[in-house]
């Protein structure tokens, strides 16, 4: 059995997969996509040469989602990344989405207009993303009242999102002091070890950060 993961240490898609991994200690590959050459390998298992991508034993898993189900599904660990109940894996389902839709994307509009160098779109790209962050961290703080993590008592899937969701999330618009739960849960978030060891790999790239990386975290 072999296990390859294309990744970057600086993508939040790709530490939502390096948690996962992580945190069941599930042995891998890391091809990191610094190396031009496991660029190109990713192009050719994927066209679209999105990533994280992993492969198992020949075999070519994309998104993130369903690289962390196919990782549960077939190397198990300590963690179910979703409940065994397929009621209660609907609403972690529908907080993975979430983190995605509604917080990594709307953190992410100004990021790709920055690197684009567009300063007009990047401006008008920062004032939709406050607007749908700060929509988004009230829900989220209404939703977070009495639970230790996304979904409740338990890891699962939709803390993977979140990590990286609300880690960005908070550089591109600070998580204002009116969401004291969202700002804990992202704290919680920070010192959990598998997504620790994520941040502090990505440490040497917050460079590549092209709205300016704040002096914190
Ligand atoms: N829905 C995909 C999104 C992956 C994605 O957009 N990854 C970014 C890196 S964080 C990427 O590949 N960007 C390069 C591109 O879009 O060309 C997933 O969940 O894996």
């Amino acid at each position: 059995m072999s296990l390859t993961l294309y990744s970057h240490p600086f993508s939040s898609y790709c530490q939502k997969v390096l948690v996962a991994l992580y945190e069941n200690d599930v042995e891998f590959e890391y091809r990191t996509l610094e190396d031009p050459s496991a660029m190109e390998e990713l192009r050719v298992r994927w066209p679209f040469a999105r990533f994280p991508v992993l492969v198992d034993d020949g075999q070519t898993v994309v998104e993130s989602t369903i690289i962390i189900e196919h990782l549960m599904l077939r190397h198990g660990g300590r963690v179910r990344w979703l409940p065994e109940d397929p009621v209660a894996a609907l609403e972690v389902r529908f907080l993975d989405r979430f983190f995605d839709n509604d917080v990594m994307a709307a953190m992410s509009k100004p990021v790709f207009a920055a690197i684009k160098q567009d300063t007009a779109r990047k401006d008008e790209a920062m004032v939709e993303a406050r607007r749908a962050l700060d929509l988004a961290y009230g829900w989220l703080e209404q939703r977070l009242q009495g639970r230790t993590w996304a979904a409740g008592e338990n890891l699962s899937l939709a803390d993977c999102a979140a990590a990286p969701s609300l880690f960005y999330a908070d550089w591109v618009h600070e998580i204002a002091d009116a969401y004291p739960a969202v700002r804990a849960y992202r704290s919680r978030l920070l010192a959990w070890p598998a997504f620790a060891r994520a941040v502090d790999e990505a440490r040497p790239f917050r460079g590549y950060f092209p709205l300016g990386a704040p002096d914190r975290d």
